[in-house]
């Protein structure tokens, strides 16, 4: 089994690399849920979504979230009656909407919801949310507003000045205890090149995974989501710089050096190896991390497979 820790794009693109050299049922996939939220009445899981979609070959891969082909005429006419319309919800993506919430309402948590998805869905991966309980990252700006992940990134388009991020209910978070299992019992975990402060952050700060990853040490490895000075995408730079970390893969190691035996960064990189092992112990190894399409990140699982057999 090998357990991916996954936000909802960058380790989906390497998941797809590992889709295309083992079954699906061999792997687990701990999806963040702090980037969850509550959008007219319906809960929406963005990246447990995408994981969903990516495994039922529903995703839309321009994009890394919704449903590929989908229309948007709900939240258009929702638009038209002057409602909020800032997140765009595809129509056959609400129906997952609201499969989800009703479910919610009646009493379920969000693996067991998760399980049912992936059942209906016809989903060989097994895949849990980081937490049963509602959490939610939320960002400080330096003008003191506390607002939720999406209206920083999605309704102000990232265009705030950050002060500090924390995570809304990670203190009471219920961890579900498969992922727990599901960690101890795998052969590989696999910390992808997802964000580390809003995606991996909200996974790695829950208490009972920290201890279980930081006891699994030896057969987990990170893959850098930047290269050189930037993130591939999105704002894990910009996140990172008002932590006061540096943003680099250096930066990514220091955050996991705790978590992880090994990382990935990018063949590019030539002069950061040995200050990064130096620094954090971890060893450092070199190869393209750019998906610019499945057959690179086909590449990369095969590395990491080899990584982990050879170890
Ligand atoms: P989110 O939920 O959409 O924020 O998804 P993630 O956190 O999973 O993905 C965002 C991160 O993926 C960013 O930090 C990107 O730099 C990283 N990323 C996107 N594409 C690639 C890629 O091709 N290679 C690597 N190494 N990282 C990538
Ligand atoms: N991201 C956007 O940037 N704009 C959207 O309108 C948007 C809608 C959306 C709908 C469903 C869903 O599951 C995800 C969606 N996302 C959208 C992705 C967003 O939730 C991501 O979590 C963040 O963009 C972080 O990468």
């Amino acid at each position: 089994m090998i357990t991916f820790l996954s936000g909802g794009t960058g380790t989906p693109k390497l998941i797809q690399g590992f889709r295309k050299l083992i079954r699906d049922n061999e792997m687990a996939i701990v999806a963040n849920s702090g980037d969850d939220f509550w959008f007219h009445g319906l809960y929406i899981s963005p990246d447990i979504d995408t994981i969903l979609y990516l495994f039922s070959d529903l995703l839309d891969y321009q994009k890394y979230w919704g449903i590929k082909d989908d229309t948007f005429n709900t939240i258009s006419f929702l638009d038209k009656l002057g409602m909020e319309s800032w997140f765009h919800l595809g129509d056959r993506d609400l129906g997952v909407h609201l499969f989800r919430t009703s479910r919610i309402q009646s009493g379920l948590n969000l693996s067991e919801i998760t399980r049912e998805l992936t059942e209906r869905l016809n989903i060989k991966a097994n895949i849990f949310p980081c937490s049963d309980t509602h959490i939610e990252t939320r960002i400080i700006t330096k003008k003191r507003e506390d607002i939720h992940f999406q209206e920083f990134w999605v309704k102000r388009r990232g265009d705030v000045e950050i002060d500090d991020v924390y995570i809304k209910g990670i203190e009471n978070a219920i961890v579900p205890l498969v992922v727990l299992e599901t960690i101890k019992k795998s052969d590989l975990i696999v910390i992808g090149p997802s964000n580390p402060i809003t995606s991996i952050g909200p996974i790695i700060k829950m208490e009972p995974i920290r201890k279980c990853l930081i006891e699994n040490r030896k057969k987990c490895i990170a893959v850098s989501p930047i290269i050189g000075n930037k993130p591939v995408s999105g704002p894990t730079g910009k996140l990172m710089k008002a932590l006061g970390m540096e943003t680099s893969s250096k930066g990514v190691a220091d955050i996991y050096r705790d978590l992880c035996s090994a990382i990935i960064i990018d063949e590019t990189e030539k002069n950061i190896d040995s200050k990064i092992t130096k620094q954090t112990g971890i060893e450092v190894l070199r190869k393209n991390i750019l998906f610019k399409d499945t057959e690179n990140a086909k590449q990369l699982a095969e590395f990491i497979l080899k990584w982990s057999k050879n170890k």
